[in-house]
This record gives structure tokens, sequence and C-alpha cells, in this order.
């Protein structure tokens, strides 16, 4: 499927709004992808894919979880979680995407996860930097991506981490782990 295709089969799934953003996440993604030396065709059908089920049912999305024996701690610590293990099943099911390198980026963007590839930190921090978000940090994080990816993504965890504490969410296990492991690798 080329690049042309691809932005014409998630379109339907996606509202305006999610769809600027998905072209978004295309573009950093493909930056992202060049530093860090991985392959940008790749990097480029993860980033359209991404939330490609971003719109579906709780309850199918929550179905696929537990059809697919995936961590249960996806259904439990917040519905915003769904759609990223949820999407790389139908993408590869629906799309039929199979590259495990693209489905892996899709299944971990919203939580990232201790031990993640230049593939998955690519599109973690491509949904968390591109140009369309305003979020509080964000300018920070857009600026340590410039130089140093790791710190870029370790910053990004530790802003998810402190705005689900102020809001009084629970913190998917998976991210505070990876936040750990990249506050490690640093010291
Ligand atoms: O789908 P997007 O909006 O583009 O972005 P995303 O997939 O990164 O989802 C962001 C949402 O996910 C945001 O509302 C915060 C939430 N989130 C991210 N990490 C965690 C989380 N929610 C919980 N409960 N736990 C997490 O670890
Ligand atoms: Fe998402
Ligand atoms: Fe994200
Ligand atoms: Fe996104």
């Amino acid at each position: 499927m080329n690049r042309k295709e691809a932005l014409e089969t998630v379109k339907p799934h996606l509202t305006e709004h999610r769809y600027r953003h998905t072209l978004g996440v295309r573009d950093a993604a493909l930056t992202l992808a060049e530093k860090l030396g991985v392959d940008q065709d790749k990097a480029e059908m993860a980033a359209i894919f991404h939330d490609y089920a971003k719109f579906r049912s709780k309850d199918e999305m929550r179905g696929i979880i537990k059809e697919q024996q995936m961590d249960e701690d996806f259904i439990h610590y917040g519905d915003e979680l769904l759609h990223a293990p949820a999407g790389a099943h139908l993408v590869k099911k629906e799309i039929g995407i199979t590259d495990e390198e693209i489905l892996s980026a899709i299944f971990w963007h919203t939580t990232g996860r201790p031990g993640m590839s230049d593939m998955e930190k690519v599109i973690f921090l491509a949904d968390y930097i591109e140009p369309n978000r305003k979020f509080p940090g964000v300018e920070q994080a857009r600026e340590k991506a410039e130089t140093d990816i790791d710190e870029a993504v370790r910053t990004a965890l530790s802003n998810t981490v402190t705005f689900l504490l102020q809001k009084n969410q629970p913190v998917f296990p998976g991210t505070l782990e990876a936040y750990n492991d990249v506050t490690f690798k640093k010291q």
C-alpha cells in the first residue's frame, strides 16, 4: 500500500481534527525516523494508522483485548488506552499490515513501555510533539527531540505521568516502567 492509499484508507475512520493530527504525526515521524536511522516508509505507515481504532466502541476494543489475550491492564487503567492495542490488532486484520515493527509501534503508542524499540520511540514521540499539539510542556519536548530523542521521550512520559497524577487518574504500570527505564538509562 502506498502513502496515498494509506491516507485514503484511514480517513473515513477519523474525524477532521484527528485526520489533521494524523498528518502531523506522519510529518514528525518522518523527521524522527531520519534522525534515528529507522525505516522511514515503515514509520510513515505506523504514523498514518496509529489512531485507526480511536473511534471504535469501547466494548469492541475491550472484546479484542480479551479475545487476543492482551494484558488486561489496558482495560483497567483508563479507556484512552484501549485504542492502541486494539488498533494494532485491527490494522492487521482489516488493513492487512503484518509488519511487526509497525504493529508494535501502534500497540505501544499511548503508554510506551520499558525497552522501547527505536520505531516505537519514533511513533510515541511523534504523537506527542506533532505540530498541532498545544498542551503544556510540549515545546520543551520538541526542543529536546532536536538533539536527544531519549530525553524527549523521558519528558513526554514524565509530563504524562504528572498530568495523570494531577487529575487523580490511574497510571498504567507500563508507563511508569517506561519512565523508570529511560530515567535509569540517563544516569
Ligand atoms: O490518541 P491521541 O489523543 O493522539 O494520544 P494518545 O494515544 O497518546 O492518548 C492520550 C491519552 O491517553 C491522554 O488522555 C492521556 C492518556 N494516557 C496516556 N498514558 C496513560 C494514559 N491514561 C492512563 N490512565 N494511564 C496512562 O499510563
Ligand atoms: Fe492515540
Ligand atoms: Fe501519546
Ligand atoms: Fe495520536
